[in-house]
């Protein structure tokens, strides 16, 4: 087992030396942050290439970091050229709530992106790439509990076209130029140390910084919203976890689970340690959005083909969040 990871640890460049070099896309948000800081600390720092549209001091210091817009395919390139990278794991993205916004840059931004980055590796210039999806890839007529793997998928969010046309292109090139390419259908997620921007589960990240800091919150969902959440820690094992499997014969973008909760049992949980803590609910544009998503998510296909297990419950998650915001 220890052997096979090693292995999947290295490949060759095209020079023949055995060496992974990583870029990251889009590493300053949310996700981007604590994958570059796991990923630097699997292969070393040199070996792992953050970039961002906007310039990040934290990621410059721990290691290498360029400039670049995901939708310039020369710079992209040569910053591929550059390093001789060849793993690719596109972050960037416009998403639910913002998309909804600038459905036309959304749209230029998710889609153009993946082109470019699918392009390389069908070129050769790459040998593996990730690409995030979403819960958004599922609408109002999927089954909303324990929502399958393969299931009815009509999207009705600018996000959520992208992604599941993201999700069509990906296969398209797996099985058209073999191209390596492996994907997760993120839930929301939680996390202290990069806030997100643009979400609709953003909520329940927000949440806890309003928590600490004035004692109360106003929800922009309804108190009953449910809907399929994880804790980053999760997301981050599952997209490493992922990248080290083997070569998948087939392209799938994986349903993950974790937990599932409304922000009214969120709420009740944060009040077990603040207990003067108040919410109130002021439903906006979101509101239709989560409507349209799952509530609950069966990743029971994950599990059984490379292992996915998650480790934090809502309990665990609330005392997290708490203990390192505070
Ligand atoms: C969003 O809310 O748009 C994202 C997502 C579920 O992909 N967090």
């Amino acid at each position: 087992m220890t052997f096979f990871i090693l292995l999947n640890l290295l490949t060759f460049n095209q020079y023949g030396y055995m060496t992974n070099t990583i870029l990251i896309i889009g590493a300053g948000g949310q996700i981007g942050t604590e994958l570059t800081q796991k990923l630097r600390g699997i292969y070393g720092s040199n070996n792992v290439i953050a970039s961002d549209i906007r310039d990040n001091k934290d990621l410059s210091a721990s290691g290498i970091f360029e400039l670049v817009d995901a939708t310039d395919k020369g710079a992209v390139e040569n910053i591929i050229k550059k390093y001789k990278v060849t793993e690719v794991y596109l972050m960037a993205a416009l998403l639910s709530a913002m998309a909804e916004k600038y459905p036309a840059k959304a749209w230029d931004l998710n889609m153009n992106s993946l082109f470019h980055i699918l392009n390389f590796a069908k070129e050769g210039l790459i040998k593996k790439v990730f690409w995030p999806s979403s819960i958004a890839v599922f609408g109002p007529t999927t089954p909303k509990e324990m929502t399958p793997q393969e299931t009815v998928m009509e999207p009705n969010t600018v996000y959520g076209i992208s992604k599941l046309s993201g999700e069509r292109w990906c296969d398209y090139y797996h099985q058209k130029y073999g191209v390596d390419v492996r994907s997760v259908r993120y839930p929301g997620l939680i996390s202290w140390k990069t806030l997100p921007g643009g979400g609709t589960t953003d909520y329940a990240v927000e949440i806890f910084h309003s928590a600490l800091q004035d004692g109360q919150y106003t929800c922009f969902l309804k108190e009953d919203t449910r809907l399929p959440m994880m804790y980053m820690d999760d997301a981050i094992t599952a997209t490493v976890d992922l990248m080290l499997a083997d070569k998948p014969k087939q392209y799938k973008a994986y349903n993950i689970n974790a937990i599932d909760f409304t922000p009214k049992e969120i709420s009740e949980v944060i009040q077990k340690h603040i207990p003067d803590f108040t919410i109130e609910y002021a439903p906006d544009f979101r509101q239709k959005i989560a409507d349209g998503w799952p509530a609950s998510i069966d990743d029971s296909v994950a599990q059984r083909e490379w292992g996915w297990d998650a480790t934090f419950d809502l309990e665990r998650t609330v005392e997290t969040m708490l203990k390192n915001l505070a």
